[in-house]
Formats: C-alpha cells, structure tokens, sequence
C-alpha cells in the first residue's frame, strides 16, 4: 500500500523509479537483497517493505512481526551502504512510542516506558530499524533517516478481516453488512481507543519531502495530527458506505493502546501538513475496494 502511494507520487518528481517484485527478490534473502541492490545501484531508497497487519495479526504471530522486519531492514539498509546509496529512507510506526506517552507523542518519547504488550514485536522490529539508520550515519556518514507514519489507510489495503487494520476491516464489514441487508456490524473492542489515520498519499508525499529535504539522526513523526475514537470511526465508515444498521461491541477482542496521537511539530515546522481529510480518505477508499 505504501509502496504504491509513494511510486504514484514519484511520477510528479524527476527520477526514475526502480522497483521490484517479492517474487524476484525475497528481502528475507539477503544474498538476492545485495545482488539487486549490485545490479540496480539505486541513488535513493524508499524502505516501505514490511511485514504488517492490524491488532489480532500483531498479536497471534509475533515471531514472523519480529524476525521478517529485523531480517527486511538489515538486509535492505547494509546492501544499500554496500553500493554506496547516498539516501534512505525508513518507515516505522507509531507503536514504537511507549503504551502511556504524553500525549500527542514527541519524537523524543522513543525508548522511555514499555511497549504496548499486542504489537512489541513489530515495535521492536521497527525501533531497530530506527537504530539500524542512526548506526550508519554515525558509523559511516550515510544520510539514512527514518519516518514514523501513524495508523494508514487507503487503496491497496488489505481488507481480509483476521489480519488487517481497523479501517480496511470497518469498511468491508459496512459494505457486506449494507448488501445482505443486516441488522448490525461488530466493532472489536471498546470503541473508546483513540486512534490518528493519515491517507497514504499523504504518507506518500511526506516521505518525498523528507528524502528531499531532511537529513539528520531523529525519525519525524509522520501524522494528521488529530485522533477519534474507534465508535467515532465506525460511525464516519458507517456513513459513508450507507449502512445504518446498529454498531455491535465484539469484547473478546483487544483495544490494544488506548491512545497513540503524535505530535506534527517536527513535520510542520519543515512546511508540511496533510491534504486529505478523513470523510474524503474513507471515501475515497471506498471507491477503492469496490473497484478492485
Ligand atoms: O487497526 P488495529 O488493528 O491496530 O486496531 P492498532 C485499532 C483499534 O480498532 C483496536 C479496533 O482497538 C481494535 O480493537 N477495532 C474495531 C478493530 N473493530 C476492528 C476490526 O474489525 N478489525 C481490527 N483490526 N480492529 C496496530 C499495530 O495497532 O497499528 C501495528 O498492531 C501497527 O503494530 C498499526 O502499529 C499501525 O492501531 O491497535
């Protein structure tokens, strides 16, 4: 989904793009990873690849969160300071900020109380990632850097219901539930977490602008800067698919962190701010899963 939205937003700059399939290089394999990055010699690298999925995902297989993201980050940035890339970016998450951080989240949070128990893994995973960019600069004076998006959502999502997000689940369960003419949807949890959304075109332009124009040893946060709540979520999804049916409570699913808005400072100081608001992006979105 990343990937996609910042090749689409590539289109507008003057580069070529290079990109590759999964089945012609495995980034698990680290004798394929150095052998493109040999054959290609990128001048720029967009670090979007990762193992993903939503809250039950995170939670039911913490090993494939944590040994696929170690083995993608440390396989893409080592062959890229092997060919000598004079820039990289890598996204994170936002679930790399402690389970009770002042809210909205600094970039300065990183590291300082424990982790949300259902995604550690995938934290984890991802704050190495972070480090794994520091190390080199300061090791060997590559400009890599790191963004930190929040939760994203958009066309090239992953709808199937066990693995995905929040959004791309709510979405397909309002539309099935809108053409069998249901009563109700189930919502997982509370409805009380907060949660931040950002269209990934945003994210997209976002990380165009920091590989343009940022370079230093701090990830930025990489946000809308405004949260709701899940049943608020469910509500605006409910709306605009024209579903409206009852909202049911599943209570024997996770609420996972009950808050993680992060603070846009650092982004909006560099001049950026997001174009798209919610209503559209779950519109838009929409369109999306019916066409495809
Ligand atoms: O998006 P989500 O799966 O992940 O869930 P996180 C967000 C909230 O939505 C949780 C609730 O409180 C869920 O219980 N929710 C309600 C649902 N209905 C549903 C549903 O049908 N499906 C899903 N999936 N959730 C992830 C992390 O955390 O966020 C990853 O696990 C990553 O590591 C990602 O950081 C951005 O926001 O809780």
């Amino acid at each position: 989904m990343v990937g996609s939205a910042i090749v689409r937003r590539l289109a507008r700059e003057n580069c070529e793009v290079l990109t590759t399939t999964r089945a012609e290089v495995d980034l698990l394999d680290q004798a394929q990873v150095r052998s493109w990055f040999a054959r290609e010699r990128p001048d720029a690298v967009f670090l979007a690849a990762a193992k993903v999925g939503g809250i039950l995902a995170n939670d039911s297989l913490p090993a494939d969160f944590l040994y696929e993201n170690l083995m993608i980050e440390a396989n893409v940035i080592e062959a890229a300071h092997r060919v000598d890339v004079a820039k990289l970016l890598f996204l994170g998450s936002s679930c790399i900020y402690p389970k009770f951080a002042p809210q909205p989240i600094p970039e300065e949070a990183l590291l300082t109380g424990p982790l949300e128990p259902t995604n550690e893994w995938y934290a984890i995973a991802k704050i190495a990632g972070i480090k794994l960019a520091q190390a080199y600069r300061r090791q060997y004076g590559r400009d890599f850097i790191s963004a930190m998006p929040t939760n994203l959502y958009g066309p090239g999502d992953n709808f199937d219901l066990r693995s995905s997000h929040v959004m791309p689940a709510l979405i397909r369960k309002a539309h099935e539930a809108k053409l069998r003419g249901a009563e109700s949807i189930e919502m997982w949890g509370t409805g009380s977490p907060r949660r931040e959304f950002l269209y990934v075109d945003d994210c997209a332009d976002a990380c165009v602008e920091l590989m343009i124009r940022y370079s230093d040893d701090v990830h930025v946060n990489v946000g809308s800067g405004e949260d709701v709540t899940i049943l608020e979520l469910t509500r605006l999804v409910c709306d605009v698919v024209g579903f409206a049916g009852e909202i049911v409570h599943d209570l024997t699913k996770p609420d996972g962190t009950p808050r993680k808005l992060m603070s846009a400072d650092k982004l909006a100081a560099l001049g950026w701010k997001p174009r798209t608001t919610l209503e559209a992006g779950v519109a838009e979105t929409y369109r999306w899963f019916q066409a495809n």
